[in-house]
């Protein structure tokens, strides 16, 4: 039967299980990322685990995330990193040699291998036809231990592309499109997989910034066929040997289909506070602007800065707003060094930063106050820039210059240049000095912890009754961002947990905290769409640090909601949505023999003994979530397992 390539790629690696949408499969994981933000927390995980050496075809190790080094916190984990990585069999990419997602597809993706990574904008590697998933970090963990993944089987949307990109339109341009149709959730529980005449004339670079910022779309992953484009890619990258070619069965079916004509497409923007809230770039333009910040991991390429660099040279950035360039990797950096479109971007009076995640994750280059600030970035999230009150518009290079050079929001088009296309290079500086393999296994090596490494906490399992206050009641949407902050001051708390506990739902409330702690504990409610954005683990983490037992919600987004079953929280849903308003902040809430009775497909009942109702609630959780939730989360599980397995013996 003709297949579309998610299921191909799926089928080639399924574990267990039955692909039918929404049944829960395991697959086989060929190659693993973390970065630095997450990373330390998953080789923590790995470490306790107890394995000798990674079991996967590829696993690195970047640092791309807490590069600021204003006391030894970020550098001690870098150091940690480096020498875990080297004991265990992972390659390290230094701090300074770029971005995960830009590196990766530069020097180690592969068309139809399947990559999890312990950040959400792992999907990025779907531009070259991988199934690349993000994934809480102690996914990753048990990957790198030979695991299986385990996920819901996702359904596929084909999005079918016909016709091609007109002038200052970009791959920007069609994700935000995609975006404005089907809005921050509707790509929850499937994989959007690119079809259609229109693929062939996309500029991979274009490819990397749709699948990376399907991540918004709540997509499981997104990908591209790997077809000549590809092909020439990775020959740039001296890897031509790495290409197959890939493609959906002609004739494949889809159990969903949208349609995007790119002749058609204008240049847009994501207003703030969310990717999804979409406008035609004219439709905002004339709104002045005081920065703007070209980079991320969406758009920070050789192609995106080769462009940016056109239209900056001879020409001087508007006099009222700042504006910083991110080139995403070492290898994007020395190209247009070596190339001269650096020298265009300086003189024009952009600020470079090095090759990082930087203002994208608040580590530095806040806005002013209340100020507009135009990104090629991926979130616009509220507060997430380090400014509460700044307005975050997400949108193509093209469209940052142009707001750049006239200091007000511009559609590219209406500058009068001409455009220019730029080529991909018939090869990449390929100067790996700053990626270190691991050395062979059996060689003596002292993994080095500095004192920002606190021990991973421990965690009973779940008691017979749950019970407690509400602490929290928010409303739809709810993103990891409001759930535990990242930003140059909370970031570097990563590996220690109490610290970073302090922070949890700091901007959304700052009693959160306290009230959890006099309380002793209790429960969040929620809306839609819990838990979007990021894979942090922290924010499950530090919440069960807390003592938050009970999540419930409309709806959940799939790492939370995975993560939330690691560390031993039970995710809840209402039944019946109209219950969500009968619960307010403050009630208590008895599910009465709850640790017993969890069942597969079993609703709970939950009591509100402060109101004196009674509703029910359903949970998503098959027989092997319900054990890692009673064993008090995935690594007693584990532990408990491999026990077992060795006849009872510790
Ligand atoms: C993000 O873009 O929010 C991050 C920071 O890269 C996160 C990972 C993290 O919180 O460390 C992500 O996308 O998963
Ligand atoms: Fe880094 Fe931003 Fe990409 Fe996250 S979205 S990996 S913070 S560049």
């Amino acid at each position: 039967m003709a297949e579309n390539l998610t299921r191909k790629i799926l089928r080639a690696h399924l574990v267990s299980g039955e692909m039918t949408p929404g049944k829960e499969i395991s697959i086989r994981i060929d190659q693993t990322l973390t970065q630095d933000a997450t990373g330390t927390m998953a080789y923590l995980q790995f470490e306790a685990m107890g394995i000798p050496r990674v079991r996967t075809e590829v696993s690195v190790s970047y640092v791309d995330h807490n590069m600021l080094q204003d006391d030894f916190k970020n550098a001690d984990d870098h150091r940690y990193l480096q020498s875990v990585g080297a004991k265990y069999g992972i390659w390290f990419s230094r701090p300074g040699n770029g971005i995960c997602h830009q590196v990766h597809r530069e020097r180690f993706g592969v068309p139809g291998k399947t990559l999890l990574g312990s950040d959400s904008h792992t999907p990025t590697g779907g531009g070259l036809g991988m199934l690349a998933m993000g994934a809480g970090g102690l996914d990753v963990a048990v990957a790198m231990a030979g695991g299986a993944f385990f996920l819901p089987m996702p359904k596929v949307l084909g999005v079918r592309l016909t016709g091609t990109l007109q002038p200052w339109v970009t791959g920007k341009d069609v994700i935000l499109e995609v975006l404005r149709r089907i809005t921050v959730k509707g790509g929850v529980g499937k994989v959007v997989e690119y079809t259609g005449p229109g693929v062939a004339s996309l500029p991979v670079a274009d490819r990397f910034t749709v699948t990376n910022m399907g991540a918004e779309l709540g997509a499981t992953t997104s990908v591209f066929p790997s077809d000549a484009q590809t092909r020439k890619y990775l020959e740039a990258q001296g890897r031509g040997k790495d290409w197959i070619p890939l493609a959906a069965d002609e004739g494949a079916s889809y159990d969903e289909t949208l349609d995007i004509d790119l002749d058609r497409l204008e240049p847009l923007i994501a207003r703030p506070h969310s990717p999804d809230n979409v406008v035609r770039v004219r439709e905002v333009a004339g709104t002045p602007a005081q920065q703007v910040c070209i980079g991320s991991c969406t758009n920070s390429s050789f192609h995106d800065l080769g462009i940016a660099a056109s239209m900056l040279r001879g020409r001087a950035v508007a006099p009222g707003l700042s504006m910083t360039v991110t080139p995403g990797s070492k290898q994007v950096f020395e190209t247009i060094a070596k190339e001269g479109a650096l020298a265009d971007i300086i003189g024009a009076g952009a600020r470079i930063l090095e090759s990082g995640c930087g203002p994208c994750i608040g580590m530095g280059q806040a806005p002013p106050s209340g100020a507009v600030s135009v990104r090629s970035f991926n979130r616009n999230f509220e507060g997430r820039s380090g400014t509460l009150d700044a307005k975050v518009f997400l949108a193509s290079p093209e469209t940052c210059v142009a707001t750049a050079l006239r200091g007000v929001i511009t559609d590219p088009r209406d500058l009068g240049m001409e455009w220019v296309a730029v080529e991909e290079p018939e090869s990449y500086v390929r100067n790996d000095n700053m990626l270190l393999a691991p050395p062979p296994a059996g060689e003596a090596v002292e993994v080095v912890r500095g004192p920002n490494i606190k021990p991973l906490p421990e965690f009973p399992p779940m008691p017979a009754t749950l019970a407690g206050e509400v602490l929290l009641k928010v409303g739809d949407n709810i993103t990891t961002d409001h759930i535990m902050p990242a930003g140059a001051k909370v970031l570097p708390l990563r590996s220690n947990i109490p610290a970073i506990a302090e922070f949890v739902y700091e901007r959304v409330d700052r009693g959160f905290v306290a009230r959890a702690r006099e309380k002793g504990g209790g429960m969040v409610v929620g809306g839609d769409n819990y838990g979007q954005g990021s894979s942090r683990e922290h924010a499950a983490l530090a919440p069960k640090y807390l003592g938050v037992s009970v999540v419930l919600v409309k709806a959940f987004a799939r790492i939370h909601l995975a993560n939330l079953i690691n560390f031993g929280i039970l995710p809840l849903t209402f039944v019946n949505p109209a219950d969500y308003d009968g619960v307010a902040q403050g009630d208590r809430l008895e599910l009465p023999g709850v640790g017993e009775s969890l069942a597969p497909g079993k609703p709970v009942k939950v009591r509100n003994a402060t109101k004196g109702t009674e509703f029910e609630a359903a949970h998503p959780l098959n027989a092997r979530q319900i054990a890692i939730l009673k064993a008090g989360g995935l690594l007693p599980f584990t532990r408990m397992e491999t026990r077992s397995a060795a006849g009872g013996r510790p």
